[in-house]
């Protein structure tokens, strides 16, 4: 995939794993990229999340969804069930190892990494990483152990720097904020609960999508 295609897939870059979903999540994927969801991270983690084979299972059924509606399929943070199952790419946190080894891990591979300020930004760059993730731009209930809210201001100082790379902005980005993550300089938003706690999740992703899409041409 191109950069100008990858930038694309940033749009509407949804994620989650099983404990986010208020219904089932295959039914709840399925509906998201109907609904024009860009891509997708299979992110199972936290208290109550599926193990061992049940994770696997899951994994594999998202990945045929995905596979459907030809959107790549990323994994969080675990480089064996990327290789397992052959998935598009992964995404992993500054925590989560050592980059260059990650890289020389996954090649070929869509790799994506979560950055909080430019220097983190320089490093992911420089050893491959093909799009980073910058939050949380909002306060988010989602994931307890995140950096301080940033608001915009990392993504506008990236841009303000010369970082070309495509970006997503993530944490507690709905559809009525989802445009000033965009105009700051970021190619789409990643979300979870906008779209997994959201009772229609087709009309979620599609209201996010627009969203997107609209800074975008005013940007
Ligand atoms: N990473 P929601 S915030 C997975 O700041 C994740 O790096 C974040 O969930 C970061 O869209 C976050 O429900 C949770 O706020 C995003």
């Amino acid at each position: 995939m191109n950069k100008a295609e990858l930038q694309d897939r940033m749009k509407v870059y949804f994620i989650m794993g099983s404990t986010n979903c208020s219904a089932d999540a295959e039914e709840v994927l399925e509906k998201a990229l109907i609904g024009g969801a860009t891509i997708f991270q299979f992110r199972e983690k936290g208290e109550g999340c599926l193990e061992g084979n049940d994770r696997i299972e899951l994994a594999m059924a998202l990945q045929q969804i995905c596979g459907r509606f030809n959107v790549p399929f990323i994994i969080n943070d675990d480089i064996h069930l990327m290789k397992k199952l052959n998935a598009d790419g992964l995404h992993v946190g500054q925590e989560d190892g050592d980059l260059k080894e990650i890289r020389n891990a996954v090649p070929g591979k869509l790799l994506g990494v979560s950055v909080h300020n430019l220097n983190e930004a320089w490093l992911a760059l420089e050893i491959g990483a093909d799009y980073l993730g910058v939050g949380p731009v909002y306060p988010t209930g989602t994931k307890t152990d995140t950096r301080p809210v940033m608001g915009y201001s990392v993504i506008r100082e990236l841009r303000d720097n010369g970082i070309d790379a495509p970006i997503v902005g993530i944490g507690g980005i709905n559809k009525d904020n989802a445009s000033g993550v965009v105009q700051a300089g970021a190619d789409g938003v990643a979300v979870i609960t906008a779209i997994s706690n959201h009772l229609k999740p087709a009309e979620a992703a599609g209201e996010l999508l627009k969203a997107v899409e609209n800074a975008k041409q005013n940007n």
